[in-house]
């Protein structure tokens, strides 16, 4: 199988983090894929140019990382990210949605950054840093629910790579107030698979890194 990824993509972290939770690295070639330019060969490969993109073995290209990971799992009949029973179920989905929520935004914010200074919109960045804070703050409540604090699921994996972006977005400042995120964070970065996929760090067009503990 074939990964299509970019070393600063939250997404393809999530699908990067299940090749490592389930010992898949001699059956998955991890590809650095050229998104976001005019005409990149990756175009013919994925007409969406988005990443992450899984080429199965019978040659069929599945999208979206939710999708990616869930398939992942699923390859040796043992998945180890599949929805807990019962009501429980409920509130898995829930988390992991709330943690999509902060990724998206996050995502919009760094790609905003991305952009030549004269291009950004202040009001994109300002409504961006606005729910990142807000988001931080729903976080730090829930950051003791049990299946925050039990086995690794899609939840834990999600918001982590939503706060690994701080490495990305220098005015991303999820941390000042937040003393049980920064807690779990700091033991889920050490994990083997997230710190294997950490991306790489950015000054991004000029911003200045601002990050008060
Ligand atoms: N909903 C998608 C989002 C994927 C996505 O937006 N990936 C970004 C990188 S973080 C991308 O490929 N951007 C390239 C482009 O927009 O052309 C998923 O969960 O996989």
């Amino acid at each position: 199988m074939k990964l299509y990824i970019t070393p600063g993509s939250p997404y393809a972290r999530m699908a990067r983090i299940v090749v490592l939770e389930k010992g898949l690295e001699s059956r998955v070639e991890i590809i650095a894929a050229k998104t976001r330019v005019t005409d990149s060969p990756y175009y013919r490969t994925n007409p969406s140019g988005r990443v992450p993109y899984l080429i199965r073995d019978d040659g069929v290209g599945l999208e979206e990382s939710a999708v990616i990971c869930a398939y992942l799992d699923h390859l040796d009949g043992n998945p180890a990210f599949d929805l807990p029973a019962g009501d429980q179920a409920w509130e898995a989905r829930r988390l992991e949605a709330l943690a999509r929520s902060m990724l998206d935004g996050l995502a919009v914010w760094g790609r905003e950054m991305l952009r030549p200074q004269h291009e950004r919109s202040p009001g994109v960045v300002q409504h961006e840093t606005d729910r990142a804070q807000r988001m931080a703050d729903v976080w730090e409540l829930e950051i003791d629910h049990p299946l925050m604090r039990g086995a690794l699921n899609m939840a834990q994996i999600t918001l982590a790579c939503a706060l690994g972006l701080e490495a990305r977005i220098p005015h991303l400042r999820w941390r000042p107030g937040h003393p049980k995120l920064c807690d779990w964070f700091g033991r889920i970065a050490a994990r083997p698979s997230i710190a294997a996929t950490a991306p790489p760090g950015a000054s991004l067009n000029g911003a200045t890194p601002d990050k008060a503990p």
